[in-house]
């Protein structure tokens, strides 16, 4: 029952000093761990800014070498970020209606059907990147046939093997956006880029820059956090077959379980913000113009506000987790993310008896102070039919 399991790093620091200490790239960021100081930073945009000028500064690792690309809304705060958050949010609620998740629904039992008849099915690659490419095309309405050339892309747009910050490999899905927006703008369809180019915000037609920003954050946002977060839920079941089958026999527990796995998995471990001002937070300075993350994997871990919070309590009551960000930035993909992944594990627990892992490679990012386990970089198993 192990291999299904990720402890938390920060138990110790969290419950200590409230916080953590982070050399990225000689710019050092200060994490904090406790869900209260969580939530307060990410209301505060005001001291705790998202869209500074550095582009890419607020993600860790900083991504200001790759990219000079501003992400839209995540890299602008208010009062500009709501306009451009208005204009896309009614986009990304479609996963609400149920046309929608009956395209998700035929895209996950198609390759539910395919891997349970295979001896051996490597979950990242050809089950979780499958699923999220294509699950992909719903949510920008392309055509189906896109999501080949996104799985060659792998699981993560800015990070190869050999590098977490692939300059080369960034500028493969700049090219792409470049050329797709570029299509759109001579012969518009009823697709996302289509949706923008034809967009105004504050009475100005949005830039191709702007369209640009919105795309990048769309592909990379999303990318390996929900890949993430369904392998690693196949390997939660595989380890507990009983709660494969108690949620066959009372499928409304669905919307909790769920909610649990990605409070317990929290596919995004943090994200950073730059400091406005000199200010204090757990009773530390922390200077202007340096930076500090909100860390929502240690803060969904949180024994003041979670019970048993080491636990998967598939029917948890009260689970006012921040896996999804919280306040301002919240994230725009969670919609689309929950309808998948409810669809995955309904779609399972009606197809699927057990799993057998067979092979695994845990995939741990380095935070100096701490060791996070996030997922798998290759989860092999055995799918057997129900
Ligand atoms: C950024 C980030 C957004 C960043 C919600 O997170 O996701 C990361 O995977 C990307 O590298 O650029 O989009």
């Amino acid at each position: 029952m192990d291999k299904s399991k990720m402890s938390c790093p920060f138990s110790h620091a969290r419950e200590e000093k409230g916080f953590g200490d982070m050399n990225d790239q000689d710019d050092p960021v200060k994490i904090l761990l406790r869900l209260k100081d969580v939530r307060k930073s990410a209301k505060n945009w005001k001291t705790f800014q998202s869209g500074g000028e550095e582009v890419g500064r607020i993600v860790v690792p900083s991504e200001v070498h790759i990219r000079d690309i501003r992400q839209i809304p995540f890299e602008v705060d208010p009062p500009e970020h709501a306009d451009y958050r208005n204009l896309v949010e009614p986009w990304f609620k479609r996963p609400n209606e149920e046309a929608y998740q009956e395209k998700l629904r035929e895209i996950v039992t198609v390759v539910l059907d395919d891997v349970v008849t295979k001896e051996a099915v490597e979950v990242v690659s050809e089950f979780s990147l499958v699923i999220q490419s294509r699950a992909l095309t719903v949510l920008l309405n392309t055509p189906f046939k896109e999501s080949k050339t996104w799985i060659d892309w792998g699981t993560h747009v800015f990070r190869s093997e050999d590098s977490d910050l692939d300059a080369d490999k960034a500028n493969i899905l700049y090219d792409y956006i470049d050329k797709e927006i570029d299509r759109v703008l001579e012969n518009p369809t009823g697709d996302l880029y289509s949706k923008l180019v034809n967009s105004e915000v504050n009475g100005k037609k949005m830039t191709k820059e702007e369209v640009k920003g919105v795309m990048i954050l769309t592909f990379a946002g999303g990318r390996d956090t929900v890949i993430n977060a369904i392998t690693n839920s196949m390997a939660y079941f595989a380890e507990h077959p009983e709660s494969l089958a108690r949620i066959k026999e009372d499928p409304e527990m669905i919307t909790t379980a769920i909610e649990e796995l990605i409070r317990y998995y929290s596919p995004l471990t943090h994200m950073g913000r730059v400091v406005t001002q000199d200010t204090e937070v757990c009773e530390q300075a922390v200077a202007a113009q340096s930076r500090v993350s909100l860390c929502w994997a240690s803060a969904n871990r949180d024994e003041k506000t979670f019970k048993d919070p080491e636990e998967v309590v598939l029917d948890r009551k009260v689970n006012p987790h921040v896996a999804f960000g919280f306040g301002t930035h919240n994230c725009l993909g969670a919609t689309h993310a929950r309808a998948l992944l409810r669809i995955i594990v309904g779609e399972l627990v009606k197809k699927v008896k057990s799993i057998d892992i067979l092979e695994h490679e845990e995939n741990i990012e380095d935070l100096d102070e701490f060791k996070r386990k996030v997922g798998f970089n290759s989860l092999k198993v055995k799918f057997n039919k129900l």
